[in-house]
């Protein structure tokens, strides 16, 4: 998610003023006709758009799009794992495994409340594995080149990943298993192009880690900032089975908040993860984003490097309705 109001007159900003490169076919932005191998990492707890990000997922899963190798959680919460197995379980991917952070944040969550009345085995984030282990053990088992992780939340699980060291799964240190294995990093975070006044909620939440990534990736970051008027979750609370506990999330989601609907920040990541540009977006490439311990950042316009981040081609109220029709279509199982 991304708390920063001033975000949107940012975007229709770039819509109007700034030519774009990307989204033009060829290079590191096209997508890939087989299902693509992916790691989920969110901060699933303070908001709702991560819980519709996994269960889109899962649907693109279900349709041959998208390979699920793990989920993460970079948020120390004690029900945030259990929430992701919930979700994972009611898509008849129970097993997929699930890693837990134990050096992220720890912010209150409002998932309790549903999580016990769904089937899941997993009781707590501290029964799961730790999330940079798993991470080790699943990328070394996995080929060169060949896994794209989103980031839905901060980035402390991406920053421990680079710090890590050699260990049973691998010989590599973090830097280097990541330069060997993954092929891209979808961050849902930032401010585009420039910070105005505080850093995205995101970046802020963990700025060291999201300073640690920025510079020291070792591969492409394509960014995402967008969401914040693609607005869903209506349609699901409305229509959805009730046995979906996606729709117990957002429907209690909604009650406390006193909204019938919710950004999308999350779940327009994912789609742009699994199914590329496609005719939802484009993107600048040309130069890099610059960032601050505080979770500020900047794009400094110059040669392409390996950074992009998201801009809207399709209207925003159609990508709500694309997304929208994934939340409601029914496990495969
Ligand atoms: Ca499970
Ligand atoms: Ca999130």
């Amino acid at each position: 998610m991304t708390k920063n109001p001033l975000f949107f007159f940012t975007v229709v900003a770039v819509s109007l003023g700034v030519s774009f490169v990307g989204g033009c076919g060829g290079g590191w932005f096209a997508s890939t006709p087989t299902a693509v191998p992916i790691i989920f990492d969110t901060d699933v707890g303070t908001d709702v758009d991560d819980a519709g990000a996994l269960a889109i997922l899962h649907v693109l899963a279900d349709r041959g799009e998208a390979k699920i190798l793990a989920t993460m959680s970079a948020n120390q919460n004690h029900w945030s794992a259990p929430a992701i197995d919930v979700i994972n379980t009611y898509y008849g991917r129970g097993d997929i495994p699930i890693g837990s952070s134990r050096t992220g944040p720890n912010p209150e969550e409002w998932y309790h409340d549903s999580v016990p009345d769904y089937p899941h085995d997993l009781a707590s984030g501290n029964d799961a594995p730790e999330a940079v282990e798993l991470y080790r053990k699943i990328l070394a088992a996995q080929p060169n080149n060949s896994v794209t992780i989103v980031v839905v939340g901060w980035l402390t699980n991406m920053a421990d990943l680079l710090n890590s060291k050699p260990d049973r799964y691998s010989p590599l240190n973090g830097r280097d298993l990541v330069n060997a294995k993954v092929k891209k990093l979808v961050s849902m975070g930032g401010v585009w192009p420039n910070t105005k006044k505080e850093g995205d909620y995101n970046f802020r939440m963990d700025g060291a880690a999201a300073h640690k990534v920025i510079s020291d990736w070792p591969g492409k970051i394509v960014f995402s900032g967008l969401g914040i008027d693609v607005m869903t979750g209506a349609r699901l609370v409305a229509q959805g089975p009730k046995d979906n506990p996606v729709l117990a999330f957002y429907r209690n989601f909604f009650e406390g908040h006193k909204v019938t609907e919710r950004s999308s920040w999350d779940l327009i990541a994912v789609l742009y993860v699994v199914r590329g540009m496609s005719n939802y977006f484009t993107a600048v490439s040309e130069g890099k984003c610059v960032s601050q311990e505080d979770g500020r950042n900047k794009w400094v316009p110059g040669p392409i490097q390996n950074h992009a981040y998201l801009v809207y081609k399709m209207p925003q109220a159609e990508l709500a309705e694309v997304i929208e029709d994934l939340m409601l279509t029914p496990p495969a199982r």
